[in-house]
């Protein structure tokens, strides 16, 4: 009977699948020796620590003391969705080996059909992201202006942060030019509260109604959908050279700022102002800040290009790394307060135009919380990338204002969110939980996991005795600041001060350093360059005229163009320091050391730098020609890249050792310096001096140690140049390159031109 015969054969395989020896270790599917005959019940299933509910979880993995997951799976066997165990995951069910599939095969419908909708759309803008959970520690200091629990001394909120690109797809590399996302949840106790902000204090745009069209502009072309993740095409130029209020946000992204060293480096900003209000009901106008403790450090153009196609994703690299290997990043959080008056500006900057800033010199940045990120997510999918963001998310002690955009964000963000996450409870997925009880009358709809119980979720009712009742302001309620609104008509219009779109972009061009304008006059030349239309490269000309006659000057000259009279009268503002990141000496920690080696070298000095980088909270990656191990004495050093692999973007600086002295007995060292540069020149890898070259180029410190100067010499690179150190002993190698690196770059290597 071929039934029984089919039958006997399923059998047979099952038997055979779990016959002990006779599995392949370690290969997919493999079980586990002490497998047993699953037909056989064996008492209770095992408990499921992977699928356990949110609650189990936490959106914090720590918090809750449930240690991050590093298994995919937590049973012992393989199941269904329904929890029905599975003997074989590889073949569909078919009328014989060779036979047509048969549409009865759930389990294979199954497994498709969910891959088939294992996407879901990626956010419109900031699709490309990396986060992390972390702790917010309040100072206590801002009690006087905000009542808001989270920010009193010593209280410690869990927060989870995520950090993103604008323009790009999920896919796109992390050190593109563009504006960076900041966007911080904070799980307190009364409540989530969002500061979604950038790593750029103004905005393009000065109501939401524009948002559509800066993005539509931004994004790559719609009939090719090129370019990917860049602001250097025609439309964004055409956009914001026509949308003058766009200026400010513009030259922003064309400093620094747009190409940052790591997120770990980048400041944030609340952007928009934001109205506090205490436990008297006094207000305050406040804009966050987010202070790096590692300082504000950036990339420089042709580094951030490299690393675009060697490691699209730097950036999320260096953040998980940093946070597995101990290095916590950290920022405070700071406000500058402004009076909350009937005409909401400051020294004449209206606060609620988000295409201005108030310079630090004209309000302090007081210090009112210390963020600390401290855990890497344990599913990308699950927490960063289903991890929803709102501007309403307030918490009693933290008011909106009425500036236009910030009015628009507090719309689109619950609006998006319907859409990506596929309905109206995404506030129940895990990382969105709030951490403050829940009692809403919110019921049904897609994906709803609550069992609610009880038959009056509305109010008022009498069959729940009333109940939930309603919180006045002494019982925590969040109660909007009674601000009153002037009378006046309807009017699609904007305040006259929002017509000012080219002063603070001066002030912003006035205060930068010779360095940094070298660098924004570079950005604009690269980016103009690539735009076809002539009429945008002149109309983009134009708008400089009206920053600096300098600035546009020598944009004019990369572009071969004549440079065209300001149209409109240039102010004079005091230049704010503040706005630079250059100057001054930052911590090290977790920056990025190659210490290179041809392998017959000091591999005691290797080996002690190694272990003084660690000590010093660095991470150093010893670089050879090959890979594996460096063993001269049997204290071998792995190797972390080679000469293939490593590539300079990946360093902040570079090492080079040198051979022991002469007379030093370790077996295949060279005993003699090679005298002859020619000979010298024949004998350094290529790769190292590309290496080396572009390290400098790029102004990184540069380190050498006995005759490993050698190879900075063939690279063309001057052992007294600015950033450069040549020591005869490892230790001082590395003492004096670690100086260097806390300055971020050696920008006196290039001065006094480009
Ligand atoms: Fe956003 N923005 N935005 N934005 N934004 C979104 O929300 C929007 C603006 C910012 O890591 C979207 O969940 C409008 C300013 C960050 O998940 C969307 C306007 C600032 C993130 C949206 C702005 C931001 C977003 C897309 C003009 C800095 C990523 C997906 C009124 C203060 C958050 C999503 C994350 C994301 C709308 C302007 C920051 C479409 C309409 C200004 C950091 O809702």
């Amino acid at each position: 009977n071929p039934v029984t015969a089919a039958a006997d054969k399923v059998v047979e395989k099952v038997q055979d699948a779990v016959r002990p020896g006779n599995e392949i270790p370690g290969a997919p599917g493999s079980r586990p020796p002490t497998v047993e005959e699953p037909t056989t019940p064996s008492g209770p299933l095992p408990p499921k620590p992977d699928q356990r509910g949110p609650d189990t979880y936490g959106p914090t993995g720590q918090e809750t003391g449930v240690p991050q997951k590093k298994v995919a799976q937590g049973g012992e066997r393989l199941t269904t969705a329904q929890g029905a165990r599975l003997y074989d995951t590889d073949h569909s069910l078919k009328a014989g080996p060779r036979g047509p599939v048969l549409l009865q095969d759930h389990h294979l419908r199954e497994k498709i059909t969910h891959f088939d909708h294992e996407r879901i759309p990626e956010r419109v803008v900031h699709a490309r992201g990396a986060a992390a959970h972390g702790v917010f520690q309040g100072y206590g200091a801002a009690e006087g202006i905000s009542k808001a629990a989270f920010l009193a001394k010593d209280v410690e909120t869990p927060v989870f942060v995520r950090f993103s690109t604008v323009l790009g797809s999920r896919g796109s590399a992390d050190t593109v030019r563009d504006t960076r996302g900041f966007a911080t949840k904070f799980y307190t106790t009364e409540g989530v509260f969002d500061l979604v902000g950038n790593n750029i204090p103004v905005f393009f745009i000065q109501d939401a109604i524009k948002f559509p069209d800066v993005i539509h502009a931004g994004k790559p072309h719609p009939d090719r959908e090129i370019p990917q993740a860049q602001s250097a095409h025609d439309t964004f130029w055409d956009f914001v050279t026509l949308h003058t209020e766009a200026t400010h946000h513009t030259l922003w992204n064309m400093s620094d700022r747009g190409i940052p060293r790591s997120y770990r480096m980048m400041e944030g900003f609340g952007v928009h102002t934001f109205r506090l209000v205490n436990a008297e009901g006094a207000t305050t106008l406040v804009k966050f800040h987010w202070k790096p403790k590692l300082g504000v450090h950036s990339q420089v153009w042709e580094e951030a290009q490299i690393t675009a196609g060697m490691d699209p994703d730097f950036h999320r690299r260096d953040l998980a790394d940093a946070i597995e290997s101990g290095a916590h990043p950290q920022w405070e959080l700071g406000v500058q307060t402004f009076p909350d008056t009937e005409d909401q500006t400051f020294e004449g900057i209206d606060l609620l135009d988000p295409t201005k800033i108030v310079p630090e010199e004209l309000a302090p940045v007081r210090p009112i919380g210390l963020l600390t990120l401290n855990a890497n997510p344990s599913n990308y999918f699950a927490e960063t990338e289903q991890v929803a963001f709102h501007l309403g998310n307030l918490v009693p002690g933290i008011d909106v204002t009425n500036d236009p955009l910030l009015q628009g964000r507090l719309f689109s963000y619950l609006d998006t969110q319907i859409t990506r996450l596929g309905g109206p409870n995404f506030p129940q997925l895990p990382v969105n939980r709030t951490h403050a009880p829940v009692n809403d009358m919110l019921r049904d709809g897609m994906h709803q996991t609550a069992v609610h119980s009880g038959v009056a979720p509305y109010r008022p009712n009498s069959l729940d005795g009333g109940c939930p009742f309603l919180a006045g302001a002494d019982t925590g309620a969040y109660i909007e600041v009674p601000v009153p609104v002037p009378s006046a008509a309807k009017v699609r219009e904007a305040p006259v001060s929002f017509d000012d779109h080219f002063s603070q972009p001066r002030l912003f061009w006035l205060s930068m350093t010779p360095t940094e304008r070298e660098h924004i006059v570079a950005a604009y030349t690269f980016e103009l360059n690539k735009c076809y239309e002539t009429a945008v490269k002149e109309r983009a000309l134009l708008v400089l005229a009206n920053i600096d006659g300098e600035l546009c000057a020598q944009v004019a000259t990369g572009l071969g163009l004549p440079a065209p009279a300001p149209t409109v009268p240039l102010a004079e503002p005091q230049p704010s320091p503040a706005l630079s990141q250059l100057g001054g000496s930052w911590p090290t920690d977790g920056r990025v050391i190659g210490i290179v080696t041809a392998g017959d070298q000091d591999l005691t000095g290797v080996r002690a730098v190694r272990r003084a980088v660690l000590d010093a909270g660095m991470v150093p990656l010893v670089i050879a020609p090959t890979g594996g191990k460096l063993d001269q004495d049997g204290e071998p050093v792995t190797v972390q890249r080679t000469f293939a692999t490593a590539r300079s973007t990946e360093f902040d600086a570079v090492l080079l050792a040198g051979a022991p002295a002469p007379g030093a007995d370790a077996s295949g060292a060279r005993d003699a310096k090679v005298e002859d540069d020619t000979a010298v020149a024949a004998g350094i890898d290529p790769r190292v001096l590309l290496l080396i070259t572009e390290a400098y180029r790029h102004g990184k410190a540069l380190g050498a140690w006995a005759d490993g100067a050698d190879a900075l010499r063939t690279a063309g690179v001057a052992p007294d140049a600015p950033g450069v150190v040549v020591a005869d002993e490892p230790a001082a190698a590395l003492s004096a390159l670690t100086g260097l690196l806390a300055r971020h770059r050696a920008w006196d290597r290039f001065e006094p031109g480009l």
